[in-house]
């Protein structure tokens, strides 16, 4: 009897053992067709935008596979400009989209109304801060550079290079504003730091090639490697947690939380591989949320003056630094808000189309 118990105690064990596998794992494929792309955002509704770099071109993609080109030579035609190789991907403040292509960077309303921000060689990535201020990294004289709301320069960061690198790329914030940004240079691995005051500061040196980093609400970094097919995990401060995260995924590049129907966000934790496709990894055991940073449509700030105390402090914050800058909220700030979102129809999807 002893025997048996130890021989369907062996059992269990070894099976146990066999469907062990990585938080993130397994994965379920949500679209494909999206070219090579680089870069993954949840939009205000719940769907997510791409950006496709052998494309030129950008999408809007469901969860459930629909998807369409929302935004591509259109560029070229209105500037003057070849638009190469769209890759870095993000929000304003008020709900514009922003993409980053190889000379400039533009920005794109609800209704595909297209601006040049700025004209700069090989910016790559963008961030939003939860003050609504925008952080860009970039490659060309290696900058990390601070934007106000409204894409006028404030400043730019400094930092000491480890590893002989030389470009900036990757870029994002934490809900309580911390910014990282990731460099790259001759050699692998890629380099990890923090904003603290107006310096980089290293955070730690990835064995990876990071290609990829989204937060969650608690500060943690997901970081994709797209040269070993990996998801990593780290802590606020850099410390390695459940490594791989998740594994098996194809050349893996941007990554991003989603975001429900009315904007908020949730733990479902998305990638996109450099074959085309937009895969979901096993939410189940994504701890936490996205870092609910980002922008509200005109109709959410109007809503949410008229319900005392529903505005957050980093709403607050925002709305002030929209509107008169004097560190509190008030209806002036929410004036200067809606003025600038007038562009902004409740419920409007890209492009004249609308949702596929
Ligand atoms: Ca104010």
């Amino acid at each position: 009897m002893f025997r048996l118990c130890a021989i369907l105690a062996l059992a269990s064990l070894s099976a146990s053992l066999a469907i062990a596998q990585n938080p993130g794992n397994p994965v379920t494929v949500r679209a494909d067709g999206l070219g090579s792309p680089i870069g993954l955002i949840a939009d205000p509704f719940g769907d997510f935008i791409v950006s496709d770099t052998a494309g030129k071109q950008v999408w809007w993609v469901t969860t459930d596979g629909r998807k369409q080109v929302i935004a591509r030579d259109q560029i070229t035609v209105n500037h003057g400009l070849p638009w190469v190789s769209p890759s870095g991907i993000g929000w304003d403040v008020f709900a514009n989209l922003i993409i980053i292509t190889q000379r400039q960077t533009h920005k794109m309303t609800p209704k595909s109304t297209f601006t040049v921000m700025f004209t700069m060689d090989d910016v790559k990535g963008v961030a939003l801060a939860p003050d609504g201020s925008l952080w860009f990294a970039g490659s060309d004289h290696p900058a990390v550079r601070h934007y106000d709301p409204f894409g006028t320069y404030i400043e730019t960061m400094s930092w000491t290079a480890a590893n002989n690198e030389s470009t900036p790329y990757l870029i994002a914030s934490s809900q309580a504003g911390d910014v990282y940004f990731v460099t790259s240079g001759p050699t692998a691995p890629t380099n990890v730091y923090k904003v603290t005051g107006k310096q980089g500061q290293l955070l730690f040196q990835t064995s990876f090639h990071a290609a990829g980093l989204a937060i969650d609400a608690d500060g943690n970094l997901y970081f994709t490697g797209d040269q070993e097919g990996n998801v990593y995990k780290y802590s606020p401060s850099g410390a390695a947690l459940e490594n791989p995260f998740a594994s098996g995924l194809d050349h893996p590049t941007g990554i991003a939380f989603g975001r429900n129907s009315d904007g908020s966000m949730n733990s479902r934790l998305f990638v996109v591989e450099g074959s085309g496709r937009l895969v979901e990894l096993n939410s189940g055991d994504v701890s936490q949320r996205g870092a609910p940073i980002g922008f509200a449509t005109a109709t959410q700030a109007t809503a949410d003056l008229l319900k005392p105390g529903a505005l957050t402090d980093a709403q607050r914050r925002v709305l002030d630094n929209v509107g008169n800058k004097n560190g509190r909220y008030d209806v002036g700030d929410l004036r200067a808000f809606l003025i600038q979102t007038t562009t902004l129809s409740p419920g409007a999807r890209f492009g004249a189309g609308g949702k596929p």
